[in-house]
C-alpha cells in the first residue's frame, strides 16, 4: 500500500483549499503538534476528556458555520475558513485608496502588516491561557460550557492568523507563528505582547467583564482589520466577528445575570441600600459597588490596548491602506483625512481639554471613542435591571483617562469622574475605585463549583434561555 493521504478537508475544515495546496500542508503538519501540546499544556486545566456541548465552524455558509455536536476539546475541529471574496473590492482607505484590493502582500508594507498579524494572533492564546483555571469553579455546566465555547474558537482566531502567517510569509511567517505558542501570558521572560493579556482573569465575574469589554476590543480592531487593502486579512477577520458576536454573549448577560442575583437577593432580604456592602455580601452575592469597581478595571485595562491616542504607527497603517477605520467602507469622506482633524483630550496646562488633531494621527482616539459607544449599550441594560428592581444605583464607565498605563494618560490619575488628582488623593482613593482585597477575597469565597444539571451557583441568575434552544437541566457538558 502507498502512504495513507490525509484527508485534510475533513480533518480541518476550511475554505481556503488546503487539500490541492502541499507546502501549506507542510507547515501546518510542522505546526499542529505544537499547537496541541500548547492546548493540553496551557488550555483549559482539567475537562479535556469530558463531552462538550460545542459549536464547530465547518463552513462559511448559514447553516454551515454553527454545527452543534459532543466533542472533546482536543478532538475540536479547528477550522480555516474565510468570508466570501466581495467581486470587485479595493483598497477602502489611504494612499491605495480605489485601487484593487491585494491578494498578496505587498511588498512595501510587509513588516507592518505581519506585525499587526502577529499582535492580533498573540492575544488569541492569551485570553485561552489567562482563563484556563476557570472550568473548576464553574457557576453551573451552562457557563461552563460557553468557556470552552470561547476558548475553542480563540484558539480557532489563533489559526485563523497562522494561516496567513503560514500561507503569505514565507520563513520568517512560520517563525512567528511557532513564536505564537512560546509566549505565555504572565510570563516574566516571554509575555504575551500587550498589556491586558498578562492580567489574570482569577474569577467567573473577571470572565465576564473580560468577555465584554475585552472581546470587544477583539471586536473592534477585527473591524478595522476587516477593512484592510489586504484581502485574505479581510476576509479572515470578517468571518472571525461572527464568533466574537457570542463572546460578547457571554459577557454582557453574564455581568447581567450576576446584577439580577444581587437585586433579587436584595429584594427578598428586604435590603434598600446598595452600599451597605456588609449585608449584601452576607446574602452570598456580589454587591453592585464591586460590581462597579470590577467595570472600572477592566473597562480601563481595556482603553490601552489602542494604543496612545496620537499615533503615527495608526497614520502609516491607514496610509498604507491595511487598517481602516470601524466601518470605513460606510464613512462619507475621502478616505485619506490629509487636511483633516478630531477632537482628542490631552492635559494641557494641568486641565483635561478637547484638542483638534490631524485625524490621521488620532486614529487610535478614534477607534477608541468608537468602542465606548459600544460598550455603553449593555451598561444601560444592566442597569435597567437594577431600575427595575428598585434601587437608586447606576453601573457608570469611567473617564477614558482614569487608571491608564499607555497614551496620553498614563502619567496622571484621574478620578472615575475625570477629576485630576495629586498622587496622594488617587493614592487616598483608589480603594473606592480599583478592586480591594477584600473584594476579591470575597468574589473568591462564591467560587464554588456548580456541576448539577440545570443548578446555578446563588451568586448568579439563571440565562432566559439555553443555547441553541435547549431545556434549562440540559447536560452542557457530561463530565467523565
Ligand atoms: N501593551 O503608537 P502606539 C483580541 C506598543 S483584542 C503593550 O501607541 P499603535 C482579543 C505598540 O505595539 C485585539 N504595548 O500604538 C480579545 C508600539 O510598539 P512598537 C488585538 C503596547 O501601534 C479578547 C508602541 O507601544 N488586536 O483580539 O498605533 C480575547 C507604540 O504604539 C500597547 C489588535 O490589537 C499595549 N496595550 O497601536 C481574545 C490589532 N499599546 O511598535 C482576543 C493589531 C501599544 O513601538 N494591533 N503598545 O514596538 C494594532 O493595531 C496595534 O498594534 C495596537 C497599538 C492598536 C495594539
Ligand atoms: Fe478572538
Ligand atoms: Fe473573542
Amino acid at each position: 500500500m502507498t502512504s495513507q493521504k490525509v484527508d485534510y478537508d475533513a480533518l480541518i475544515p476550511n475554505n481556503v483549499g488546503l487539500a490541492d495546496d502541499p507546502k501549506l500542508q507542510r507547515a501546518l503538519e510542522e505546526w499542529h503538534p505544537g499547537y496541541i501540546d500548547w492546548w493540553m499544556s496551557m488550555g483549559p486545566d482539567g475537562f479535556q476528556m469530558a463531552d462538550v456541548y460545542l459549536r464547530t465552524a465547518i463552513s462559511v455558509e448559514n447553516e454551515g458555520w454553527a454545527k452543534f455536536d459532543f466533542v472533546k476539546m482536543p478532538e475540536y475541529r479547528w477550522g480555516i475558513l474565510l468570508a466570501p471574496a466581495v467581486d470587485g473590492r479595493t483598497i477602502p482607505c489611504g494612499a491605495h485608496v480605489g485601487e484593487p484590493a491585494w491578494q498578496e502582500v505587498p511588498g512595501e508594507y510587509r513588516a507592518m502588516l505581519r506585525r499587526l498579524i502577529v499582535i492580533q494572533g498573540d492575544t488569541e492564546p492569551a485570553s485561552v491561557e489567562q482563563q484556563r483555571f476557570l472550568g473548576a469553579t464553574a457557576p453551573s455546566l451552562y457557563d461552563m460550557r460557553n468557556l470552552f465555547q470561547v476558548n475553542v474558537e480563540e484558539g480557532r482566531h489563533l489559526w485563523a492568523m497562522v494561516y496567513l502567517l503560514q500561507k503569505y510569509f514565507g520563513r520568517d511567517g512560520r517563525e512567528e507563528a511557532h513564536e505564537l505558542l512560546r509566549r505565555q501570558s504572565g510570563s516574566e521572560e516571554r509575555p504575551r505582547m500587550l498589556g491586558a493579556f498578562n492580567e489574570e482573569t482569577p474569577d467567573w465575574l473577571s470572565f465576564f467583564m473580560f468577555t465584554y469589554f475585552t472581546d470587544r476590543d477583539g471586536k473592534m480592531q477585527l473591524e478595522a482589520l476587516a477593512q484592510s487593502g489586504f484581502d485574505p486579512l479581510s476576509r479572515t477577520c470578517r468571518f472571525m466577528l461572527a464568533e466574537e458576536a457570542h463572546h460578547m454573549f457571554v459577557g454582557y448577560t453574564g455581568v447581567r445575570r450576576v446584577v439580577k442575583a444581587t437585586v433579587e437577593a436584595m429584594v427578598a432580604a428586604g435590603i434598600d441600600d446598595p452600599s451597605d456592602i456588609e449585608a449584601v455580601r452576607a446574602l452570598g452575592v456580589i454587591d453592585l459597588p464591586t460590581i462597579q469597581r470590577k467595570t472600572n478595571l477592566h473597562f480601563s485595562l481595556t482603553l490601552d490596548l489602542f494604543g496612545s491616542e496620537e499615533s503615527t504607527n495608526a497614520a502609516n497603517f491607514f496610509n498604507a491602506g491595511i487598517k481602516g477605520r470601524y466601518h470605513e467602507d460606510k464613512l462619507d469622506d475621502d478616505h485619506q483625512l490629509a487636511g483633516d482633524t478630531y477632537p482628542v483630550s490631552k492635559l494641557v496646562d494641568g486641565a483635561l481639554v478637547s484638542v483638534e488633531v490631524p485625524a490621521l494621527n488620532a486614529l487610535n482616539a478614534r477607534l477608541r471613542d468608537d468602542f465606548i459607544d459600544d460598550c455603553q449599550g449593555g451598561v444601560t441594560r444592566w442597569n435597567r435591571v437594577i431600575a427595575d428592581a428598585g434601587f437608586d444605583f447606576a453601573i457608570r464607565l469611567p473617564h477614558p483617562a482614569f487608571n491608564r498605563k499607555i497614551g496620553e494618560f498614563s502619567g496622571i490619575e484621574v478620578s472615575p469622574e475625570g477629576e485630576l488628582l495629586a498622587q496622594a488623593d488617587w493614592d487616598a482613593r483608589r480603594d473606592e475605585w480599583l478592586p480591594t482585597a477584600a473584594d476579591r477575597a470575597h468574589i473568591e469565597s462564591l467560587m464554588q463549583s456548580e456541576f448539577r444539571p440545570g443548578e446555578f451557583a446563588g451568586w448568579i441568575a439563571p440565562p432566559s434561555k439555553g443555547i441553541k434552544g435547549q431545556p434549562e437541566d440540559f447536560l452542557y457538558v457530561k463530565l467523565p
